[in-house]
């Protein structure tokens, strides 16, 4: 219907304007007779044009009119209805009039109209060649991407395989496609409200239009973007890409493109000179980067935005430092010493991980921005997630819930960003109400290769950046040889970004001129490729001389600005000689300001008590048991949950939900931020923890009693997650990056799941400190234990996480007894615990923020302890004074007569409970000592070491739940024994070993169970064995 209406108000035609053809000409004959010309044709003057009622401004009426006829033609008057007829019966529509029949005449006049009925035709042909127009319109701007030049090497099958589409005019013979032909080409033709090729002009020749459509659509940029389901923002890309004349430029911006140029020209060369064996993953072959980068932030920058933060791979890392975020220049050469000495303790990482803070003016609007380049291990993409989470964080501190004053930019290679699962996840997030960052700039260095493969080996989309289609993101494709072209793609870019506050993606089409690195030799796989690139004119020296072409530099004024430059890099070459001292601190890229001391240490080495007063455990209680706001109809099944949680804080105890409810709720009352993220974490997946409340009446309306503890307390951020582990675990990470005054938890559904996050785990959670000098204090939180549910949902594979603790098994800690605990904490590199009673994980909870320093925390957590009468805690455990218990020794009869005693059980989490019952059933209770590490890293030596000097004549049994190849064995068995001086062997009780980590049959379940417990509780289960 929407196409037939545009088409009709087409029908009027338009005679030529005299100087249409010679604009065309005009115009081919600036941009150097770019493309596909078209020879000129003979001129077309139709008669139709002179027909007195159909031009000017009566078109709509006749349109109206028109519409109306098609859908009913007596519902026009009977001349209307005649002229339609004889016009769509293809008279001339001078032949088409007739005057209205006279008045008792009627027979006469309808049989002369019937007469004129098989008149040749000739306004069908008008609507047909206006909605052909259309179509070219729209075949432009949905495919004239796909043969735009973008290719600076002309090699385009790379990037985008398969024919040019049929529908774009690439040749006179194509004209065929929409029925016109070249004597069409000089018809003028109205313009459709989607198009702005017109500029102030609403008709066009034809050839004027394809001229138009290829100067927008088909030169250096490719622009992808009729895939958004919203008008507004389709036309918004339409006028920027389509008004003739958009790309021009000043003088002063030419320089300045110019000037950056060679600046991002000169430092690859710079190093390559001074260090010509040494891996740096130069940028050469896409040198507009560094112009590409700064015209976002210049252009954010006066859009308001104050704070931009980075994430980027190793191609062109140090240019980047060095030209975009201005690191000293003397710190980036000191790194190619190798003698450079690490100041600073932990593995460190290689120059092109590193990342880097820094605030300062920004020369083009004067006023001051702070640039954060995050450092990221080799694996690629895995920083995406991170970078945006820092980012809300940001946004999150200072009140900026639109995202203009922080805002994050994302760089990928080509074969990473189409190759890479956690981009598609960090995508998902970008529209999420608690994990937006509104809108992230994305640039992809698409050298059109990855390492040694290339893209048709690499990936079965068209373009690397088709992920980004999936949230709507315009992608902007663009030949990197074209400066201004890559500099107006950048400016739209962030415009787009203030404008609508979503992604969009700018891809840099470009090459690699050397080697994955710059010690590899390309030729052996990409002959042809690298054949072609040795041809290749540097991108400088080719946009130098187009400038010094139009006098807009002189070539000494370009040699000058290289020999500046040059001269800088010398001077700051002869100062990082005596640089013999690697700082990774000055590589932050997080600094937590007043958090330590001017050292860089904690202000002080001790752990306050978390307990608190009745008072505050009975407030928080009750507002954990009620809703807070009035006619607020929860569920009738919630309502028996709270008076649950009611009668718990009448008699002063904690189940598991309460015990976290008590440690986030005073955490939120003494000012700290608390967030919590993860798939249904809101509700819990165990429905235990209702942290927001539904309205059952009312679509829509939640409350979330956490945020009503205080007047003054800190906001509480409980947020379900996309179905990711990789995206949000990282999110979360960097959420936590941006201040150390925030609890922020990640909880998995099931421990198991994490491993979908391994590299998240592995490549910063475990070593990040040790890399980066960067303390992180996130919480995970990994529902964890055997309960018969089958291979998976059971374990969160605690083996793992103590495989990758820092600590020493075979030696016994030399710290002060005062101090023992909070030294150990310090040097860890995270803490991992596995809590068997509610007051614990409230302690260990609240330590995690009332601690001077922050470390990860790992908790498995529990599934059927949730509702387990025993596993209660008392609010006497959460009183001040109390503390996190690293290890809860046996306070039944065992005490009273510890010798005779003849074993201590060790164990962790839940099995505690299984020992208990099994130990009460056999009437053990003087015989069996059961002590509990609730912390496992790390390892609580003193207390370990107290509890087997309690017992001198106790065996010592490790009982586990999981298979012996798993769970706390392997971790657990050297510090036993480094523990107790290597004098007494540590026994296994628990499942053998297995490939899966439960089985899914029940009775097997329960079958092993009680095999292990018989082990534990068999005092002779052992004798004879060494
Ligand atoms: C997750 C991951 N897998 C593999 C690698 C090894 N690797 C390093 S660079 C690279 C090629 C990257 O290609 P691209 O993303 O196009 O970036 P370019 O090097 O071309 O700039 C590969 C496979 C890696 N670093 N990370
Ligand atoms: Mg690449």
């Amino acid at each position: 219907m929407h196409r037939l209406r545009t088409t009709v108000v087409r029908l009027r035609p338009i005679a030529a304007p005299q100087t249409a053809k010679s604009q065309s000409q005009a115009r081919l004959a600036a941009v150097g007779g770019a493309l596909r010309t078209f020879q000129p044709m003979r001129s077309y003057t139709a008669s139709v044009s002179a027909e007195p009622f159909l031009n000017g401004t009566s078109s709509n009426y006749v349109e109206e009119m028109y519409y109306a006829w098609l859908e009913n033609p007596r519902s026009v008057h009977k001349s209307w209805d005649i002229f339609f007829r004889n016009a769509n019966a293809g008279a001339p529509p001078g032949a088409a009039y007739q005057s209205p029949p006279p008045l008792g005449g009627a027979a006469l006049g309808l049989a002369n109209a019937q007469a004129m009925v098989g008149v040749q035709p000739n306004v069908e042909k008008l609507v047909e060649d206006h909605l052909a127009v259309q179509s070219l319109v729209r075949a432009y701007q949905i495919r004239g991407h796909h043969v735009a030049q973008l290719d600076p090497l002309g090699i385009m099958a790379a990037i985008d395989p398969g024919p040019p589409p049929s529908d774009i005019i690439t040749s006179n013979d194509k004209l065929e496609f929409y029925g016109l032909d070249e004597s069409d080409l000089d018809k003028v033709f109205r313009l459709p409200t989607t198009t702005f090729i017109g500029g102030s002009e609403s008709t066009l020749p034809l050839r004027e239009i394809i001229q138009r459509l290829e100067m927008a659509y088909c030169q250096s940029i490719g622009v992808e973007f009729m895939f958004i389901n919203d008008l507004e923002q389709c036309q918004w890309i339409r006028q920027k890409f389509e008004r003739p004349g958009i790309m021009q430029f000043t003088l002063e911006e030419k320089r300045t493109l110019l000037a950056r140029m060679v600046r991002s020209t000169r430092f690859e060369e710079f190093l390559q000179r001074k260090w010509s064996s040494e891996k740096r993953f130069g940028l050469e072959g896409c040198e507009s980067l560094i112009p590409a980068l700064k015209t976002i932030i210049d252009k954010s920058s006066m859009n308001g935005v104050e704070s931009i933060i980075m994430g980027m791979p190793h191609r062109g890392r140090l240019n980047v430092l060095a030209n975009v975020i201005r690191k000293e220049l003397d710190q980036i050469f000191c790194q190619f010493d190798s003698k450079l000495e690490a100041a600073d303790e932990g593995s460190g990482d290689v120059k092109y991980h590193l990342g880097m803070w820094h605030r300062r003016i920004n020369r083009v609007t004067d006023r001051n921005i702070t640039l954060s380049l995050m450092a990221n291990p080799s694996h690629l993409e895995a920083v995406d997630p991170v970078v945006q989470g820092k980012t809300k964080a940001e946004q999150f501190y200072c009140g900026d819930t639109e995202g203009n004053r922080v805002m994050s930019i994302l760089l990928h290679g080509d074969a990473a960003f189409a190759g890479q699962g956690v981009v598609y996840e960090t995508f998902h997030l970008s529209d999420l109400p608690s994990y937006t960052t509104h809108g992230t700039i994305h640039v992809v260095v698409n050298n059109q290769i990855g390492f040694t493969t290339d893209p048709r080996v690499a990936r079965s989309s068209s373009y690397p950046t088709d992920v980004a289609k999936v949230v709507n993101a315009p992608i902007f494709h663009v030949n990197a040889d074209d400066p201004e072209a890559v500099m107006y793609v950048c400016n739209v870019a962030a415009e787009w970004r203030a404008t609508f506050h979503k992604d969009v993606v700018v891809d840099l089409v470009c090459y690699r001129r050397n080697g994955h690195n710059e010690m590899d030799e390309p030729m052996f796989t990409q002959p042809l490729m690298y054949k072609q690139i040795k041809k290749q004119k540097g991108v400088l020296q080719k946009y130098a001389e187009k400038l010094i072409a139009e006098g807009a530099v002189t070539r000494q004024e370009y040699e000058e600005e290289i020999a500046k430059y040059d001269k800088i890099c010398e001077e700051a070459h002869a100062r990082s000689k005596d640089e013999k001292i690697l700082h990774i601190k000055h590589w932050l890229d997080s600094p937590w300001p007043g958090f330590f001391n001017m050292d860089g240490q904690p202000k002080s080495m001790t752990s306050p008590s978390t307990g608190l007063t009745e008072e505050e455990l009975g407030h928080i209680g009750h507002i954990a048991s009620s809703v807070p706001v009035e006619d607020f109809t929860i569920h009738g099944g919630l309502s028996r949950i709270l008076k649950g949680r009611a009668a718990m804080v009448g008699q002063r105890v904690c189940d598991w939900a309460l015990g976290e409810y008590m440690a986030f709720g005073s955490l939120l009352k003494e000012g700290t931020h608390i967030r919590l993220s993860g798939q249904d974490v809101e509700r819990g997946t165990f429905s235990h923890r209702h942290h927001v409340l539904h309205d059952q009446n009312v679509d829509k309306r939640i409350c979330i009693p956490m945020n009503h503890i205080a007047p003054n307390q800190a906001p509480y951020t409980v947020c379900n997650s996309s179905l990711s582990e990789y995206g949000v675990l990282g999110f979360e990470l960097g959420f936590a990056m941006a201040s150390p005054n925030a609890l922020v938890l990640w909880e998995a559904q099931f421990g198991d799941f994490h491993n979908t996050a391994q590299c998240i785990i592995d490549q910063f959670i475990c070593p990040g400190q040790a890399k980066w000098v960067r303390q992180n204090g996130i919480v995970l939180l990994l529902p964890h234990g055997m309960e018969g549910m089958g291979p998976e949902h059971s374990s969160a594979r605690p083996e793992r996480f103590l495989q990758m603790c820092n600590e020493d098994p075979d030696a016994y800690p030399k710290f002060s007894a005062e101090e023992f605990a909070v030294r150990q904490l310090y040097d860890c590199n995270w803490i991992i615990v596995n809590c068997s009673t509610p007051a614990n994980y409230f302690h260990v909870l609240r330590r995690q923020i009332l601690q001077p320093f922050r470390k990860p925390l790992i908790v498995f957590t529990p599934k059927s302890l949730l509702r387990h009468p025993d596993a209660k805690s008392n609010f006497d455990d959460m009183l001040p004074g109390t503390h996190f218990q690293r290890l809860i020794p046996d306070s039944g009869p065992v005490c009273e007569k510890p010798d005779g005693v003849k074993r201590i059980v060790f164990c962790t989490g839940k099995v505690y409970y299984e020992l208990t019952r099994e130990r009460k059933n056999r009437g053990m209770d003087n015989t069996v000592a059961i002590a509990r590490i609730e912390q496992l890293s790390p390892f609580p030596f003193d207390q370990v070491k107290v509890e087997t000097d309690r017992y001198p004549n106790a065996d010592l049994v490790w009982c586990q739940e999981e298979h012996k190849n798993q769970g706390y064995y392997d971790y657990v068995k050297p510090r036993l024994r480094t523990t107790v001086d290597r004098t007494r062997p540590v026994w296994y009780a628990g499942r053998g070993p297995a490939a899966a980590p439960a089985t899914g049959n029940k009775a097997a379940h329960l079958v092993e169970l009680q095999r292990f417990l018989d082990t534990a509780f068999n005092l002779d289960a052992f004798t004879g064995q060494s």
